[in-house]
């Protein structure tokens, strides 16, 4: 650009210079016209020349007025090519501050990166131990992984025994069931039972209470019994009904038997029961007996028999008597009793119970 600004003020220099060369020409042939007409075909030569070098001139203007609008828009874009300059000057400033502040985190991280460097050492050196762990967690891994399978059998060995506990623990769960409903059941009936016991309880107190009372009536009411027998040998009663003696007392509680009148005495009025037994050796006879209350009678009994062996005649009669009442056996007239040390004749009776 400046070598064409710089060609062209050349070139506007030389056409002045040339256009005063001419008119300073001009002006001295016009002072020598006169002088010499043979120098007029000179002039007409010099005439083309200055108009050739006019229509130079005026081309050169053109060009001039061009170059200056061409330079007026290259100020202008040198203007702004300045302001850019400038801008792009404060951004270098910028980048150059941003490229201080770079450089400056750079050092900071050169420094780190030493420090991760050391550290990045002393974790290979770690990592190099670890390897040695690692080979010998792997080894207790391995060893881990067979005790573990070792464990799993014997877990799948539990488990299998867990469930046949669960299952047991299922059936007695059930017995368990069973056994709390028969728990229940036999608590209830417990309940029952102490009902039943209390009440038993009761009747049991009632009844002690009644059995005292009648230990005390049985202590207290008279006691009364007695047995005799007839004695040695045969009694005959004769021509007379006769009264029978049994003389051989074998009990005689409470002395109501006379073994020497052979009449018993009521002590008390009460029930009483007799009884007796009596033989004979008969031999085509009759053996006859008969039991008096009162000198009442009240029973008669009589037998036959023909071998000559022994008959009895035994019965028993309940009496209710009043105190003094009597009561005795008589053999009827004309008939005989026979007893020894065996007392195959007796007469016994006893108090049943006061009245
Ligand atoms: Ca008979
Ligand atoms: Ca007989």
């Amino acid at each position: 650009m400046r070598a064409v600004i710089s060609l062209l003020v050349l070139l506007y220099s030389m056409c002045g210079a040339q256009t005063q060369s001419t008119q300073t020409e001009v002006q001295t042939e016009s002072q020598s016209t006169g002088a010499a007409a043979a120098a007029v075909t000179t002039q007409l030569d010099v005439s083309a020349e200055l108009r050739e070098l006019r229509d130079m001139v005026v081309e050169l203007k053109t060009t001039v007025v061009e170059l200056r609008v061409t330079l007026t828009f290259t100020q202008n874009e040198l203007q702004n090519t300045k302001s850019l300059l400038y801008t792009m000057g404060a951004e270098n400033n910028a980048q150059n501050l941003q490229l201080e502040a770079q450089e400056t985190e750079l050092a900071v991280m050169k420094e780190r990166l030493v420090a991760s460097e050391t550290k990045v050492d002393a974790l290979e050196r770690e990592n190099a131990v670890q390897h040695t762990d690692l080979a010998i967690m792997k080894t207790e891994v391995e060893n881990l992984k067979m005790e573990n399978a070792a464990q799993e059998a014997e877990l799948t060995a539990v488990k299998t025994e867990v469930m046949n506990l669960i299952k047991a623990n299922a059936a007695q769960e059930i017995r368990l069931s069973a056994s709390e409903t028969e728990v229940e059941n036999l608590k209830m009936e417990t309940a029952a039972q102490e009902a039943e016991l209390t009440a038993v309880k009761t009747r049991l107190a009632a009844t002690e209470t009644e059995v005292v009372n009648l230990e005390k009536e049985i202590t207290e009411q008279p006691k009364v019994a007695f047995s005799a027998a007839l004695g040695s040998g045969y009694i005959e009663s004769g021509n007379t009904e006769l009264n029978l003696v049994f003389t051989r007392i074998i009990t005689n509680v409470g002395q109501a038997y006379s073994s020497t009148t052979g009449f018993f005495t009521a002590p008390v009025r009460g029930v009483y029961y007799f009884r007796f037994t009596v033989l004979d050796n008969l031999s085509t006879r009759y053996i006859k007996i008969s039991m008096y209350r009162n000198g009442e009678q009240i029973m008669w009994l009589d037998e036959y028999d023909t071998d000559g062996k022994a008959t009895y005649l035994s019965s028993g009669v309940t009496l209710q008597l009043e105190v003094g009442d009597v009561v005795n056996m008589r053999l009827p007239a004309g008939y005989r009793l026979f007893d020894n040390f065996n007392n195959h004749s007796t007469f016994s009776g006893f108090l049943l119970f006061p009245l």
